[in-house]
């Protein structure tokens, strides 16, 4: 693998916060490998919450970031509000944001460009639709514009929130084949020191198989990642 094995959990519209407080609780007193890069992305209402409660040993991520900056741009959150706020990283371009809300890989290269130059990290979203996974399409649909701090999470659409995961095998052959396209069509540097974390279903009974594959360098965890033990469980995969 590439780096620091990372995990990141993906909060999505999910808690209260009564429910955020458990689990920060649990989070706070799980026992966490050492050597693993570890971010928690609770909705933008919930952040302050979280950073105010949570062990520094966890980074906070937002779930979407505004293309430019702040001003007259209703509903949404810039990039500098996060960083005043206290998070490191954001997640763009996840499946949901596509597909559910409608974003294009453009829009999605400008959030990830402004976010960066703001010295957010960014973990980018990229996946497919099974019949583009068949139709052998799989990188066809996204385009980065810049690989400082990015860690890139390959999820497949059908994997996600069906309790469908990648198999072991499946998963390692994509990432393989985007560090390829990164050595092609970025560097060869930039291909063997960025992380190609794994989403879609990750739980944990079937993290530590994932974990062992060369190229899957952790995971963005979604439902799994409301469960402190079971999030802690994954983080700890990594040995
Ligand atoms: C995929 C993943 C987290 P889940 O969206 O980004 O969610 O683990 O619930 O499939």
């Amino acid at each position: 693998g590439s780096g620091k094995f990372f995990v990141g959990g993906n909060w999505k519209c999910n808690g209260t916060k009564d429910s955020i407080k458990q689990l920060v609780s649990d989070l706070n007193s799980a026992t966490l490998e050492p050597d693993v890069d570890v971010v928690v992305g609770p909705p933008f209402v919930y952040i302050d919450q979280v950073k105010n409660s949570l062990t520094d040993r966890i980074e906070i991520a937002a779930q979407n970031s505004w293309i430019g900056k702040g001003g007259a741009f209703t509903g949404e959150i810039s990039a500098e509000q996060l960083k005043d706020i206290g998070c490191k990283w954001v997640i763009l371009g996840h499946s949901e944001r596509r597909h559910v809300i409608g974003e294009d890989d453009q829009f999605i290269g400008k959030k990830a460009a402004y976010a960066l130059g703001q010295d957010l990290g960014v973990i980018a979203c990229i996946g497919e639709l099974l019949e583009e996974r068949e139709a052998g399409k799989t990188f066809d649909v996204y385009a980065v514009p810049s690989w400082d701090n990015i860690v890139i999470a390959y999820e497949p659409v059908w994997a996600i929130g069906t309790g469908k995961v990648a198999s072991p095998e499946q998963a390692q052959e994509v990432h393989v084949a985007v560090r390829d396209w990164l050595a092609k069509n970025v560097s060869p540097e930039v291909a063997s020191k960025t992380r190609i974390i794994y989403g879609g279903s990750v739980n944990a009974g079937n993290s530590a198989e994932l974990a062992k594959k060369e190229d899957i360098d952790g995971f963005l965890v979604g439902g799994a990642s409301l469960k402190g033990a079971d999030f802690a469980t994954i983080i700890n995969s990594v040995t």
